[in-house]
């Protein structure tokens, strides 16, 4: 069911944490003197920055410490999949190789040689691999950090970056003694290697690292899912949306974070699309830009992963037939998505009838006194929220079942 209105995920979507208070402020003064078609160009504008918004991400480590495999796994990639990361290469580059995200090319992922690899010091390193370009750095190790790591850290350090310390490959660690048989509450032994390596790290002259054992073959365990949440929370709010629109659909927080996210993009293309440009559509009762409702419901399924090769990508890692993922989603936005098919969901049988009571026109104050309940705007907000809602819960069962261990469904 797509056309049913939901009164509380309308309120969450009353908030606007793209915008500072001082540009709140400021669209006031826009709107107060170039009406809306200037308020709108604003939004619009933010709209942009979101959309071209880039994120590079530096990943660095020794040969062998696992650093194509976890971009290949923060791509939703396998090491044999086109445009992945080649694992178990013997480094003879000294360049940094860049990887793009399949879908989201503005998220870069930089593979950079080890320090240790390199015949130039590491003055040279910082500006060879042009250290101040990153968002932030993961350096990767299999083991013990090293004083070249902590040597790359404090380079960074001084540049006022961000970097997180991943020891990977912990499912070997643990396997192996497990196949010994010992076996040990994970999260306690995972606490105490954390604290050992934090010990070593502090003792080579970081204060207060951040560390993440996991392993890139498990996005779910160890502290894979810790570890994304603190990239994403470590981000200002665009780059946060940038990251977390790339990430693979592996848990349903995932794609819940996804949802709120969306959500508060609403309103502000409720605002472009019912001020720039518009032309009467036949048959509606007010004027709606349909283009840019098309673009956002398809940029909606990209970001909830839905598309083609996105579900591909999934079933591809979790080891299950595409088709198993593809039976998941049920609803007719998956169809082709053009501007006949927004106006005839438009004119759908009682879906102008949104009452002032029902619609919240106050995602920032000013929105509620531009536009009125029987507006574009309010039609638009609940058109999206609702097609927002049905691909969440598309995406919902997709990642249910992709990542289902039970034996009703093929591993
Ligand atoms: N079991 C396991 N193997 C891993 C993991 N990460 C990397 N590897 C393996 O470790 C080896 C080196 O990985 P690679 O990503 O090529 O390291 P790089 O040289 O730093 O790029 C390969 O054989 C990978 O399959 C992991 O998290 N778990
Ligand atoms: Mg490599």
């Amino acid at each position: 069911m797509f056309i049913c209105f939901r009164r509380e995920t309308m309120a969450s979507s009353s908030q606007s944490g793209y915008f500072s208070q001082q540009e709140i402020n400021k669209l006031q003064t826009t709107y107060d003197q170039g009406g809306l078609s200037e308020f709108a160009t604003q939004i619009g504008k933010k709209l942009n920055d979101i959309e071209n918004a880039k994120l590079n991400i530096a990943v660095t480590g020794e040969t062998g410490a696992g650093k194509s495999t976890f971009i290949n796994a923060m791509r939703g990639l396998r090491g044999c999949d086109e445009g992945a990361a080649k694992i178990g290469n013997i480094e003879t580059t000294m360049e940094r190789t860049p990887y793009k995200h399949p879908t989201f090319p503005n998220v870069c992922f930089w593979d950079m040689p080890g320090v240790g690899s390199l015949e130039f010091p590491m003055n040279d390193y910082v500006s060879k691999m042009e250290f101040t370009t990153y968002d932030f750095f993961i350096i990767i190790s299999q083991n013990r950090f090293t004083e070249n790591d902590a040597n790359v850290a404090k380079e960074i350090q001084n540049l006022g970056k961000k970097f997180y310390f991943v020891r990977s490959q912990i499912d070997n660690a643990f396997s192996s003694s497990e196949r010994q048989g010992v076996y040990f509450d994970r999260m306690t032994e995972l606490d105490k290697m954390k604290q050992n390596i934090s010990c070593g790290l502090t003792k080579a002259g970081i204060s207060k690292p951040i560390i993440f054992l996991i392993s890139s073959l498990s996005l779910n365990e160890f502290h894979f899912p810790q570890l994304r949440e603190t990239l994403l929370n470590n981000l200002d709010k665009i780059k946060k949306d940038v990251l977390l629109m790339s990430l693979p659909n592996t848990t349903v927080k995932i794609v819940e974070l996804k949802r709120a996210q969306l959500k508060e993009r609403i309103w502000m293309l409720a605002t472009v699309s019912a001020a720039v440009g518009v032309l009467p559509v036949p048959g509606l009762t007010v004027a709606v830009n349909l283009g840019i409702l098309v673009a956002a419901i398809i940029g909606f399924r990209k970001s909830l992963g839905l598309d083609d090769a996105s579900l591909q990508r999934l079933a591809n890692v979790t080891k299950k037939p595409v088709e198993f993922l593809k039976a998941e989603v049920r609803t007719p936005l998956m169809d082709e998505i053009n501007k006949e098919f927004v106006t005839k969901m438009l004119l759908r049988p009682g879906f102008a009838a949104v009452s002032a009571v029902e619609m919240v026109l106050d995602p920032i104050p000013i929105i509620g006194s531009i536009f009125g309940a029987a507006s574009s705007f309010a039609m638009i907000s609940k058109l999206l929220t609702d097609v927002l809602d049905d691909l969440v819960e598309n995406a919902q069962r997709v990642v249910t079942v992709a990542f289902a261990t039970d034996p009703g469904h093929p591993q």
